[in-house]
């Protein structure tokens, strides 16, 4: 739940009323057994129970890559360093001669072995309900919601998405004294744990979420909240695609504005607008100004600098083209070589004038200036909008492009390469899955056994044909048609797989989840699925179909963007 934000909001509404129980912590940490053993420099070592927890979660993922990374394991040493008893610290000064292979043993058994009593699972799944019924859902106002999150992560190593500076950092465990609950006045108030008091109760109704906490990685703010499927959280969504849909009414005119404005006699209004054309054309993020400085490098539009982009006059048999190369949100590289109208191109020249690698592109500007100006040219305008509006209108037109009059696993793969025409703009690439290669090859061999089995089926089909010429009786007639829809049974078999297999493989470096959720106006994909005879489930899975119940309610096969 890294990317939710507080929300309120904006149209001056409130909620009246509100009780729930409050968050479910994390259960406490439980000491290894006295077999399992650590052992620093070949020697057994008794670890203090603290020492002990945090060492658990490095042996957890002893198997992953990430531990061999030399920032994950100097992060790690370091908060580790902070648990130990002044003894332990003295001695374990190594974390290269440190052995956990025991630890991580213990643990491999005990998921193999959880995976096998299956009767004391149906009973944790029991205990599971419960706590769902007790603890995920809420009343706000006359109805009874899900609660999204009400599980309060537990401690463990921080990971972060792309090369993260704080990755093997300790994600220290969450306490009753660090959350702060909002609920209303006359409600029953949540209970904290015996022997424990929360941080705040407050009675803020303008806000939408229950329960707060600062994490101490980032030092951001966490959330529970309501289930997306929530009339609130349905109400937000439809309005962030009204939103966009009232920026594409109005969009030729702020580009004729922005390219005026790049022949401006003020350098900050220049700058501006180059950042604007920027956002609109490559969909870019602002720039946050939290994320900046103290935390891990990363920029965005109006934080970019100098050495992160490269000018060439000409490239590759193109004109102006503009070369990027940095750190975006999450640590994730953007990278993108594209070519620029000449009057930007020029006012990139004049911009890096005397300017060291390390200064601002834009010395002018920040992103609360450009936040302001977005805001005076619609109301409701911000980055994330232009993307929103550019994924939505994007997928409506590579929709209306790839898809044709085919059968359905067909339809289904215009649908998702119009997805990843989205995802490509939207820089959601992701490392292809440790399983890729191994999940291809067993495809394959699918795709090669019912081609085995297609020419048997066609041979028999042909001598069942040469019997019927022979015997010509009502017989051999009706084994040739039965044969005939065996041929074609496993024509259209083949044909299945092979259209996956071609999903699959396109799909290798692009994560279609996050536009599907977050950027792309779903009643698009609802008036494609009528409009084309394709079932929703087909396209959905079922938290999406949760989540897009109010445009699934909504759109007709004539929606338009
Ligand atoms: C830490 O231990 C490893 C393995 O025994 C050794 O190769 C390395 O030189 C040691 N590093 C230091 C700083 O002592
Ligand atoms: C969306 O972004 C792409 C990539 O920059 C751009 O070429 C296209 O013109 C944009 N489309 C719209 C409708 O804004
Ligand atoms: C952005 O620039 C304006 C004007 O130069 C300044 O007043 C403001 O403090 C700056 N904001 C940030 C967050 O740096
Ligand atoms: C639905 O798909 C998303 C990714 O697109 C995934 O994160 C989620 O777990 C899936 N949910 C179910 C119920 O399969
Ligand atoms: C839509 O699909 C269903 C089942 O696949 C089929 O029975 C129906 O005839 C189709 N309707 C149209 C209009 O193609
Ligand atoms: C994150 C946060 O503090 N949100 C709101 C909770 O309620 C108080 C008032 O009671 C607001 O001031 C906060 O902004």
């Amino acid at each position: 739940f890294d990317q939710w934000e507080e929300e309120r909001y904006t149209d001056g509404s409130k909620w009246k009323f509100l009780e729930h129980k409050g968050p479910v912590f994390a259960p406490p940490y439980e000491p290894l057994p006295s077999n399992v053993k650590f052992y620093y420099d070949g020697k057994h070592m008794k670890l203090s129970p603290q020492a002990e927890e945090v060492a658990t979660f490095f042996a957890k993922m002893l198997d992953h890559e990430y531990t061999t990374k030399e920032v994950f394991r100097n992060n790690f040493f370091k908060d580790w360093k902070k648990e130990m008893t002044p003894e332990e610290k003295s001695k374990i000064t190594n974390l290269s001669k440190c052995d956990f292979t025991e630890m991580s043993e213990y643990f491999k058994a005990q998921t193999e072995a959880r995976k096998q009593m299956s009767k004391e699972e149906k009973q944790v799944s029991k205990e599971n309900e419960r706590i769902v019924q007790e603890y995920g859902f809420c009343v706000m106002d006359n109805h009874k919601e899900r609660i999204a999150n009400f599980r309060i992560e537990p401690p463990g190593l921080f990971r972060g998405r792309g090369d993260h500076p704080k990755m093997g950092m300790l994600k220290r465990r969450i306490r009753p004294e660090d959350v702060i609950i909002n609920c209303s006045k006359d409600s029953k108030h949540p209970k904290p744990p015996p022997g424990t008091k929360w941080k705040e109760v407050r009675h803020d109704n303008k806000v939408t979420w229950l329960v707060s906490w600062t994490e101490n990685i980032q030092g951001s703010i966490k959330y529970i909240m309501l289930n997306p499927s929530s009339r609130i959280k349905g109400e937000k969504d439809w309005q962030k695609y009204e939103t966009a849909r009232r920026l594409k009414k109005c969009v030729d005119q702020i580009r004729a504005q922005y390219r005026d404005d790049w022949k401006s006699k003020e350098m900050r209004i220049r700058q501006r607008a180059v950042a604007l054309y920027f956002i609109d054309k490559l969909a870019l993020r602002a720039g946050n100004e939290k994320e900046e400085g103290e935390t891990a490098d990363t920029v965005g539009c109006c934080s970019l600098r100098v050495e992160h982009i490269k000018l060439y006059p000409e490239l590759n048999g193109q004109e102006f083209v503009v070369e990027f190369d940095f750190l975006g949100k999450d640590s994730i590289r953007y990278y993108n070589t594209i070519p620029v109208e000449k009057r930007v191109f020029k006012n990139l020249q004049l911009f890096l004038e005397n300017k060291q690698p390390e200064d601002d592109l834009f010395d002018r500007l920040n992103t609360s200036i450009l936040n302001k100006h977005l805001q005076e040219l619609m109301d409701g305008l911000t980055a994330k909008v232009f993307r929103t509006y550019n994924a939505s209108i994007t997928l409506q037109q590579q929709l209306k492009e790839l898809t044709s009059e085919d059968n359905t696993p067909a339809k289904i793969l215009s649908y998702n390469r119009a997805n990843r025409a989205v995802a490509i703009l939207c820089n959601h690439q992701r490392a292809p899955p440790k399983t890729f290669e191994k999940s291809m090859q067993n495809l394959q061999s699918k795709i090669d056994a019912k081609k085995d089995q297609l020419a048997d089926a066609r041979r028999e089909l042909k001598s069942a044909k040469a019997d019927a010429k022979v015997r010509k009786d009502e017989k051999t007639k009706k084994a040739v048609e039965t044969k005939k829809k065996a041929v074609q049974r496993i024509e259209e078999q083949l044909m299945k797989l092979e259209v996956q297999a071609t999903d699959r493989e396109e799909n290798k470096q692009i994560a279609l989840g996050t536009s599907k959720l977050n950027y792309l106006d779903p009643r698009i994909t609802v008036a494609w699925c009528k409009k084309w005879n394709v079932t929703i489930e087909k396209i959905y899975n079922k938290t999406q179909r949760e989540k897009f119940a109010w445009a699934i309610d909504m759109a007709d096969k004539d929606f338009e963007f």
